[in-house]
């Protein structure tokens, strides 16, 4: 390898625009499109070493800014194993993204020292991107990064972040856990989806029949192609198929966010079930209007609830004795919490926002349920898990049934189609429609604000962001205001994916939220 050439190439092809910083977040690298063409660039060289370090295993790169708005693009990295970056090579990304263009070739010689990287062993990069108009240029740069190092590249084109973590996890078990291509994502999930409906497309309240929001991104031309392969086992109506701009009044952060119904909903009767994803299809919220035309949201929590409730069950049925273990963030509302702790009585445990700290704490289960409040998560077995479920799969129908269960859901990262299939098998099993399922329990009202500030790095946080370390005063101050509020619990940290910093307020009545989160903006400002 010539490092001479990966400077050459940056500096013809991918030269720097911007000098601001730029930091891997809470899910990678996001900012405005036209400045990430050197980052693509780079994180194509970092994942091209990566894989080497890993002994040749493939390394995935999705090119996508999830639910931010259309001019945004963003890039993360997925490890072997379907997770996303390890935490120590944040930095070593972020550092590689910053270097000045003349820096370039003794940067990429000094990773691969440090590491001891054999550059001339094999590596193997997976690439794949949203629908937004500068994710093609984009990944063109991220294939070309890997070029330039002599890796060896596979394009998967348009796809949601899900299905490139599932090609990754797919290609580095040859198979074992599904094929690494668009048609085996889509049979693994759609063949268990079907066995476990059988004949029985509708029970009890349950109807057969639900509404889509594909943000106008991926997840709606995906939710297309599911539809074509599936025998009339759900009937599902797409809307914000891609006419209009990406997460533009619509998909899953809108709905959450704004509490409010997307735009381009047809008229449906009350209580039709909606769901809404976002932008690449790793989030899924659902909801519904009810008779008095008012929007009622059944969010990440409550999803988190509902397969808890059933897994136990499940397991229980097959006489199995596992651990089961339920993890949040600060901004699950706070009568989830309740619901799990009191009723499920299922250990709940909080973690800093994004799904790599989830996602990690859910490994320390047989049973691991994690999900945000917005809609991303997922279910992880443990491998321990796995071998006495399938065991007792020999005896037990139920034992049977739970394997198919483990076939539906994408252990790799949320995935709001996965999700979505196993919310209406419990839905469809339950005999429940939304009516039922918001009965479980009752939220708190809750909401967000976003603030611009100069820099919003100066809100440091910890106890799971529960609480400010520094400005200094700030969380005495936030915790005094709180003290006047029934039920009151608020918090602010600073987004990882936006300039901005949030606001979270929950209390026992509307009017007291809003004048909560208020207050709490004014102490940010
Ligand atoms: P930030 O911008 O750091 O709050 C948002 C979501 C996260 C996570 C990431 C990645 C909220 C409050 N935050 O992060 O949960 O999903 O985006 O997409 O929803
Ligand atoms: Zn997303």
């Amino acid at each position: 390898i010539n490092l001479r050439t990966v400077y050459a190439f940056a500096r013809e092809m991918y030269p720097k625009k911007s000098t601001a910083p730029i930091q891997y977040g809470t899910a990678g690298f996001r900012g405005k499109a036209e400045f990430l063409d050197s980052v693509m660039y780079r994180m194509g060289v970092l994942a091209t070493l990566r894989s080497r370090i890993r002994g040749g295993a493939v390394i995935g790169v999705m090119v996508t800014a999830s639910h931010n708005p259309e001019p945004d693009n963003g890039v993360k990295l997925i490890d072997p194993k379907g997770e996303m970056l390890e935490a120590s090579w944040e930095s070593i990304a972020t550092d590689l993204a910053n270097v000045e263009d003349s820096e370039l070739e003794a940067h990429v010689a000094k990773i691969i020292s440090d590491n001891k990287i054999d550059v001339g062993s094999s590596s193997n990069v997976f690439v794949g991107m949203d629908n937004r108009y500068h994710s093609p240029r984009l990944l063109k740069a991220v294939a070309d990064g890997v070029i330039a190092l002599k890796g060896n590249v596979r394009e998967f084109g348009i796809v949601t972040t899900p299905m490139l973590h599932f090609f990754v996890v797919a290609a580095n078990t040859r198979g074992a856990y599904g094929q690494p291509t668009e048609e085996g994502y889509y049979r693994k999930l759609i063949t268990a989806f079907e066995i476990l409906r059988g004949d029985n497309l509708e029970n009890g309240n349950y109807r057969n029949k639900l509404v889509f929001d594909g943000a106008n991104g991926v997840g709606a031309r995906k939710m297309l192609q599911f539809i074509k392969r599936m025998h009339d086992s759900l009937q599902v109506d797409v809307i914000n198929k891609g006419d209009g701009k990406i997460n533009e009044n619509c998909g899953a952060d809108y709905v959450k966010v704004k509490q409010g119904v997307p735009i381009g909903m047809p008229i449906v009767e009350p209580y039709t079930r909606c769901v809404s994803v976002d932008g690449d299809a790793d989030r899924v919220v659902y909801f519904f209007t009810d008779d008095k035309n008012q929007f009622r949201l059944l969010d990440g929590d409550r999803i988190a609830t509902l397969v808890a409730d059933y897994l136990m069950d499940m397991v229980k049925r097959c006489g199995l004795d596992l651990s089961m273990g339920l993890v949040q963030t600060a901004y699950a509302n706070g009568g989830s919490t309740d619901y799990i702790s009191n009723t499920l009585q299922v250990p709940v445990a909080c973690v800093p926002t994004g799904v790599k700290h989830l996602h990690h704490k859910a490994l320390q289960y047989d049973i691991g349920v994690y999900f945000e409040a917005n809609g991303h998560g997922t279910v992880i077995f443990s491998e321990n898990a796995k071998s006495l479920i399938k065991a007792a799969s020999e005896t037990s129908v139920d034992a049977k049934t739970l394997l198919h269960v483990i076939d539906l859901i994408n252990e790799t990262v949320g995935d709001a189609i996965s999700d979505m299939l196993l919310v209406e098998t419990i839905l469809n099993h339950k005999g429940w429609d939304v009516k039922d399922w918001l009965a479980t329990y009752d939220d708190l009202p809750n909401l967000q604000l976003k603030i611009k500030v100069q820099d919003r790095n100066v809100i440091t946080t910890t106890d799971a962001e529960r609480v400010c370390v520094t400005p200094v005063g700030l969380q005495e101050a936030i915790d005094k205001v709180v003290s006047n509020y029934k039920r009151g619990r608020a918090f602010v940290r600073p987004s990882g994916t936006e300039d901005v910093v949030r606001v979270y307020a929950e209390a026992a009545t509307k009017d007291e939220t809003e004048s909560l989160a208020y207050e709490v903006g004014i102490l940010v400002q």
